[in-house]
């Protein structure tokens, strides 16, 4: 067993597993141990179970068997197995995507039934007109002389179809510059419909189907595009439009953010369309005169993971921490109720919380815990359920036992919300819709390039310390960096996200840069989903122009140095595909048992996408590679080399 500080450099966390340990509570630390040793055939890729003349398994020494029962080899096994992984990452976040559009439709509905009826059941409502106004152009609504729920009928209806659509190409592709746009089409890539693409690929990796392993990754890029440039790109879209674009703002991070006398409220998962009404409710004046009834000071809510950078950017709502905090939230004794709805949450979450006071609800109907209190959430009876589940917390506070409660009290600022919109516009020093100061500093050389990293926590690697160190390095090597989901969370904690990190840690010509406009070397961008925001953030720099033609031609890379989901591989793939370098830690990806395979996305692959896979198990190689990456991409555009 590991030490604490081997498990995480984050003192908070480090604090409350130290209580979970004197208290004898298990944690994902702790499971991890029982595992050991972990399956070397899963983490080679080389385990089958796709049918029933299976399992089978591939000797990776050559000696044993190296087909299944149907004759499959090591290629094809594990290129199937990563393909099914990027149907299930797509498929959720595209889901994620489709519930979110479908608030939009129920909104036009309820509209239509106010104006008949003069009552309205819902809570939601259009924030970001222009944003919602620009969007039904792309898809070729007219919206003048239009009422907004007439609007927003016909767009829910484009939006929905995406996701069904059979033939022709997802609406979004058309964002991407027009040489990525051919190069998607000659190579068979550009997805048709959300839908259709998650079923396609997953049909061609059942038994005895596609066994050209660069045929079923082909299929899984064009999976992947649909949610990059599909399913994700329409969740950060609408919910821009019904929830608001975020605009910078301030924030606190990390466990400390739970407050001793008050009632605490922790929403998780990665819906914002409940978490928002939390967020009212929260501050509803009969429920703080209810919670100060029962002696509390008032109502914190505070969030995990990536709902709680979609509540934080959008309301300053305080960050509870990552992944890997989200049971330690619960160790502190201070949390009354943990609000979850989908997407990363611990199963172990139940177990945790039966050690305290803790009410554990979950509110959506595809993810349920046997024995655990479930409130249906519904978009009609938004505001009504949020308030029910916070009341379940103020009378949960009395429950409380204080002698148990222990709150680490480390916390930090942060600022968030750099959307694609207001980001690049802020280099120009004011507002203005340019990225050409943006483009100019790559140009001079003041700016080196720009990185992505973004993606989860995983215990098999010290928590946090691969976001922290790797952002670190990048920046002080004078390279910009975008930051979602727990990624930014972990740098947020360590203090990269403030503006004063500039002068701290980043580079001189980088430096410069964020002082003269006075934002921090590291820009919090969203949610996981949010991740389609660099992708049109790449797209206007090209358009910009000086950068090259492709997505491929900038400078930039992308790294997911911690990550555990399904997801994050979908996000890779997508980025790959869209011409970005991509490195991956927590090694191994589970394709290392191919040897074909793994030439063919760490090398043979930018052939053909410009983009390829990475891999390494050490942050300041994953910073080294990345920098090479981008040194290289400025010379292929002539540039001068990095200023400083
Ligand atoms: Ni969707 S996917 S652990 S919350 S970043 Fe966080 Fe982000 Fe990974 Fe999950
Ligand atoms: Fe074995 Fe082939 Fe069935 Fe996979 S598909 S379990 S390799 S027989």
């Amino acid at each position: 067993m590991s030490k604490i500080e081997e498990k995480s450099i984050d003192l908070a966390t480090q604090e409350a597993l130290q209580k979970a340990q004197d208290e004898n509570i298990k944690t994902t630390w702790d499971r991890l141990d029982c595992q050991q040793p972990q399956c070397g055939f899963g983490q080679l890729g080389s385990c089958c179970t796709v049918c029933n003349m299976g399992p089978c398994r591939i000797d990776p020494f050559g000696e044993g068997a190296q087909v299944g029962v149907c004759g499959a080899n090591v290629d094809t096994i594990a290129a199937r197995n990563l393909a099914r992984k990027v149907a299930v990452g797509a498929s959720a976040h595209s889901d994620h995507g489709r519930d979110v559009a479908h608030t939009l439709a129920l909104l036009a509905q309820e509209g239509e039934h106010k104006h008949a009826s003069g009552t309205h059941t819902h809570n939601y409502t259009i924030v970001d007109t222009e944003k919602f106004h620009k969007l039904a152009k792309e898809f070729g609504i007219n919206p003048e002389n239009k009422s907004k729920e007439e609007i927003a009928k016909e767009l829910s209806k484009k939006l929905l179809e995406e996701f069904g659509k059979q033939e022709g190409e997802l609406a979004f592709c058309q964002r991407a510059p027009q040489k990525r746009q051919q190069l998607w089409r000659k190579l068979g890539l550009t997805p048709r419909g959300i839908d259709r693409e998650v079923v396609e690929l997953l049909h061609t990796t059942t038994m005895g189907v596609d066994n050209d392993y660069k045929n079923i990754l082909n299929t899984a890029m064009r999976c992947a595009l649909s949610d990059g440039w599909g399913g994700s790109m329409i969740a950060t879209e609408v919910q821009d439009i019904i929830l608001g674009s975020p605009q910078p703002i301030r924030g606190k991070v990390n466990l400390g953010v739970l407050k001793e006398n008050y009632v605490n409220i922790v929403v998780h998962g990665h819906e914002p369309v409940l978490s928002e009404m939390a967020v009212k409710a929260a501050n509803d004046p009969e429920l703080v005169k209810l919670a100060k009834s029962y002696g509390a000071e008032g109502i914190n809510l505070v969030g995990i993971c990536c709902t709680a950078n979609e509540v934080l950017m959008r309301h300053g709502v305080p960050v509870a921490g990552n992944f890997l905090q989200q049971e330690l939230a619960i160790v502190t004794g201070a949390v009354e109720v943990m609000l979850v709805d989908v997407q990363c949450i611990m199963p172990a979450l139940h177990e945790v919380s039966n050690c305290f006071h803790t009410k554990l609800i979950t509110t959506s109907s595809k993810a349920r815990f046997p024995g655990v209190m479930h409130i249906d959430f519904t978009i009609d009876n938004a505001y009504e359920t949020a308030k029910a589940i916070i009341k379940a917390g103020v009378e949960n506070f009395p429950n409380r036992d204080k002698q148990r409660v222990s709150i680490p009290k480390h916390e930090m600022d942060l600022v968030a919300g750099f959307t694609k919109e207001v980001v690049f516009n802020i280099l120009g020093g004011q507002y203005r819709s340019t990225y050409q100061p943006l483009n100019d500093a790559i140009v001079s050389g003041r700016l080196r390039g720009l990185a992505g990293v973004v993606g989860c926590n995983n215990p098999k690697q010290t928590h946090d310390l691969f976001h922290t160190v790797l952002v670190k390095e990048l920046i002080k090597n004078d390279v910009l960096v975008l930051q979602t989901g727990c990624s930014a969370i972990a740098c947020a904690k360590q203090g990269l996200l403030i503006p004063e990190a500039a002068k701290l840690y980043a580079g001189k010509g980088l430096q410069e840069i964020c002082e003269a406009v006075g934002i921090p070397p590291v820009l919090h961008l969203g949610a996981c989903v949010d991740n389609s925001r660099i992708l049109t953030a790449a797209s206007h720099v090209i358009a910009q122009g000086g950068l090259g033609e492709d997505l491929s031609d900038i400078p930039a890379a992308g790294c997911a140095p911690e990550w555990m989901s399904e997801k994050a591989i979908t996000i890779g793939l997508y980025f790959v595909a869209s011409g970005v370098y991509t490195i991956f830690g927590a090694s191994p990806f589970a394709v290392l048992g191919s040897k074909n395979l793994t030439n063919y996305l760490t090398n043979e692959i930018e052939g053909v996408v410009g983009g390829c896979f990475a891999f390494s198990d050490d942050p300041l190689e994953m910073a080294r590679l990345m920098i090479a990456h981008i040194d290289k991409k400025r010379q292929a555009l002539k540039l001068k080399p990095a200023m400083y």
